[in-house]
């Protein structure tokens, strides 16, 4: 069904969508993709369109990379949905932010579920409204079962608060002398962060032309190769997607001979 799908899409010159999947499915495939999925807003004042109507097409190109996602055989898609600077932006804007999970999950989940899509969220959950909260919790509960993707929401997400956090936690555990001054290490730090459990990225996505972290997964990144697009996240497509993962194969094939190189 996805071929056909894809195949609508395929244009007349270079290899179809269905064969490079084919392609990049032989070679190494990273485990954890995460995206900075930006440029909605510009993409609707492009079309003289609220901001949130680039909110809401941004949505749709969730669900479409989730699908391609699955397909290519990658374990973890992490999406950097909501950050903790975007409570600066008008009331309005939130207010609508804050009712898209509960959206897309009344129309998606069914199809994540058959998807064997898990739900999972990193962030600041207890500061989200009601509404968000309680259409997160369904969906993570709904899906917790299904071993496939992981599709992985940082919701009101800050790297530095999380380390911030991360820190507390060590040192509440150094104070009542459960552990050692000598025993924080990198790794126990790691496994206090809210990604303890996930591989760490192989390769970030950002989308829009912009070229910074934005304060998110600044330790998961250490390593992890960079992708940038102009492409507005709206335009985002499968076609975008898999030139990103062909990129990372290629810079792979390149680098991977050279043993233990961790990019210095
Ligand atoms: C949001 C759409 C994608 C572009 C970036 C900003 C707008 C999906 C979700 C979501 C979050 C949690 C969840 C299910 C879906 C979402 C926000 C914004 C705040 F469990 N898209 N999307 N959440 N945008």
């Amino acid at each position: 069904m996805l071929d056909k799908l894809l195949r609508k899409k395929t244009g007349e010159n270079g290899p179809s969508i269905s064969d490079r999947l084919t392609k990049v499915k032989s070679r190494t495939i990273p485990s954890h993709v995460a995206i900075i999925m930006d440029g909605n807003g510009r993409w609707a004042r492009r079309r003289s369109l609220p901001r949130i109507a680039g909110h809401h097409e941004g949505m749709k190109t969730v669900r479409k990379i989730t699908r391609i996602a699955n397909d290519i055989g990658i374990k973890v898609l992490t999406l950097y949905a909501f950050s903790t600077e975007n409570w600066k932006r008008p009331k309005m804007e939130i207010d609508f932010l804050m009712k898209l999970p509960g959206e897309f999950l009344t129309t998606y989940l069914p199809e994540l579920i058959e998807q064997n899509v898990r739900v999972e969220m990193i962030g600041n959950f207890d500061a989200l409204p009601p509404h968000t909260k309680e259409a997160i919790v369904k969906a993570i509960e709904a899906t917790s079962k299904n071993d496939g993707l992981i599709l992985n929401f940082a919701m009101n997400y800050g790297s530095r608060l999380e380390m911030a956090m991360a820190v507390k936690e060590i040192a509440q555990l150094a104070v009542n002398n459960e552990i050692a001054i000598e025993e924080i290490d990198e790794s126990l730090i790691e496994s206090h962060l809210m990604t303890s459990h996930l591989p760490e990225p192989d390769l970030l996505i950002r989308t829009s032309g912009e070229v910074r972290l934005s304060n998110f997964m600044l330790w998961q990144l250490a390593y992890s190769e960079f992708s940038f697009t102009e492409v507005l996240w709206p335009d985002f497509d499968e076609s975008c997607m898999l030139s990103a993962i062909e990129e990372f194969q290629m810079r792979n094939r390149r680098f991977g001979s050279v043993e233990g190189d961790k990019g210095n």
